[in-house]
């Protein structure tokens, strides 16, 4: 059955039930075209949802973290630097001269901080592994105290019933790599991230079944090699931009084959991708088909040359004579066939509309007064989890999805008796998981949800003056308090269901 049909379907169904008013008992007192009922009491997805506000069955809800940004201990148990320890020691590059020096100090109090999650009924968490912990110099020798703070925190995971997902790099690329190769670069630093997922899968593949190989391509190489506003701080020309995001999906494929070649055939892997979302501005079949015609191209240098093996044309043009460098060998690498895609979703970044010129879309630019977060990048648009799903599904046929990253930023004020009114947070929450709904409804295999973040941390270049968190964090005393969204999100995990 098409995805469309079953919608139809559905929606008559719900509407039906609604007349009958008696559930599925009122069902064959329904007469109108038979044919249409029979598909309905006989559904051959296992997706079949009887209302607007549940999840399937074996929906996974959960939590995510990064190393830098919670873990602290930034010089413990022989970590080496990070690219992003050097970074924020740079006075003026972060808000407030802030670092991730001490963040969470989760690296002390994971065993706390997993009970939060326990206390928010929560079955999954995504964290990163700081790779400087396990290579911290360029000898390549492993540092096994590195391993053992993730062996000890994926056994506590496990004993709280709670599914380790690993994430093998949200941004701290080890500072000698930086130094030795320039980092992303160089082809070198892709191997050599291969070495480390292999590395990471022999030690921990017999418990952590899910891997996600790299977050966000686009954030780390756009803002930290073009931008220069994230670490390392590169303003390079787009010639060598197109080689840096090429090393980076080179980097992902390795892994991928590495983490196969090293652990059991029951170990998941796929990445953390921040596609480009296309929002067609108003729903009608022109702007719909003119939007996944957009999300080819505007994910073409990372999502689409990893799900399809090969760049877009125009993608390549755009570099005129001077194209990023790679084989055909290359290409079958990053294109390893994947298990899952994580994709983590905050907002649409274009609205489209349907056109009559040679790309067959326009981009619709987004009001001045459209309404955002305290992140000023992030412009409340629910519909986006459901557009970012059903392309993906649509264009590539991706059998299995994971949200990955979605979550608000609030002003999040405390109360003198410690309580924090995110009234903001629960409203994006219940408008976002809506849509995420819409789709789960429809059949787009989305498979679990994790809500960024646990707590509040380390924002990058906003230090810690913009916060994320289903728990507040007083970075003073390092004591965790439940903001009401927590309690929003426990009911959420619990039933299942958009509350
Ligand atoms: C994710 O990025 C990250 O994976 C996570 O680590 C982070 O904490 C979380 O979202 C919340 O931000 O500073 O004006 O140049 C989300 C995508 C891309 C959003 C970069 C912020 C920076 C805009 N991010 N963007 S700006």
């Amino acid at each position: 059955m098409k995805s469309t049909e079953f919608e139809d379907n559905r929606r008559n169904f719900i509407k039906k039930i609604a007349v009958g008013g008696l559930g599925l008992a009122t069902l064959p007192l329904i007469t109108s075209s038979q044919k249409e009922e029979k598909k309905l009491i006989l559904p051959k997805s296992d997706h079949l949802i009887l209302d607007n506000t549940s999840f399937p069955a074996d929906f996974l809800w959960g939590t995510a973290t990064a190393a830098y940004q919670v873990e602290g201990a930034y010089k413990e148990d022989g970590r080496g630097l990070s690219i992003w320890d050097t970074f924020s020691h740079i006075k003026g590059n972060i808000k407030n001269n802030d670092t991730g020096d001490v963040a969470n100090d989760f690296y002390h109090r994971y065993k706390s901080d997993i009970q939060l999650m326990k206390d928010l009924n929560t079955k999954i968490f995504r964290f990163s592994i700081s790779w400087s912990r396990i290579f911290p110099d360029a000898t390549g020798k492993p540092n096994q105290k590195g391993i053992d703070f993730y062996n000890k925190l994926v056994d506590e995971l496990l004993a709280n019933g709670i599914q380790p997902f690993a994430t093998l790099y949200h941004w701290d690329l080890p500072q000698y790599l930086q130094d030795k190769y320039k980092g992303w670069e160089s082809k070198e630093t892709s191997k050599a991230f291969g070495d480390y997922a292999a590395y990471v899968a022999r030690n921990l593949g017999d418990r952590v079944k899910n891997f996600f190989t790299i977050n966000e391509f686009r954030t780390f190489i756009e803002l930290g090699y073009g931008a220069g506003v994230f670490a390392p701080g590169l303003k390079l020309p787009e010639e060598k931009l197109g080689q840096v995001r090429h090393n980076g999906v080179l980097a992902h494929g390795l892994a991928v084959q590495a983490i196969r070649a090293n652990s059991g055939a029951d170990v998941k892997v796929g990445l953390a991708d921040n596609l480009s979302i296309a929002v067609p501005v108003i729903e009608n079949e022109k702007n719909i088909k003119a939007a996944k015609i957009a999300m080819r191209e505007i994910n073409a240098s990372y999502l689409t040359v990893i799900l399809e093996g090969k760049y877009t044309e125009n993608y390549l043009k755009s570099f005129g004579k001077n194209p990023p460098k790679f084989t055909e060998e290359e290409l079958k690498i990053i294109s390893s066939p994947l298990d899952f895609v994580g994709l983590n979703v905050y907002n649409p970044t274009h609205l489209i509309e349907a056109a009559d010129n040679k790309l067959g879309y326009e981009v619709i630019p987004f009001a001045k007064s459209f309404p955002t977060t305290t992140s000023k990048w992030e412009y409340i648009a629910p519909e986006a989890l459901y557009w970012a799903t059903k392309h993906v599904k649509d264009i590539w046929n991706v059998k299995e999805m994971y949200i990955t990253e979605n979550g608000s930023s609030s002003t999040d004020e405390r109360t003198a008796d410690n309580k924090i009114y995110d009234t903001d947070r629960i409203s994006f929450l219940r408008n976002y998981l809506t849509q995420l709904q819409r789709a789960t409804s429809e059949g787009v295999p989305v498979k679990g949800y994790f809500y960024w973040s646990l707590m509040d941390n380390f924002e990058w270049t906003s230090g810690y003056s913009i916060t994320f968190g289903l728990y507040n964090v007083d970075f003073k005393t390092q004591k965790r308090f439940p903001k009401l969204s927590a309690e929003y999100y426990k009911e959420v995990a619990t039933n299942n269901k958009v509350m």
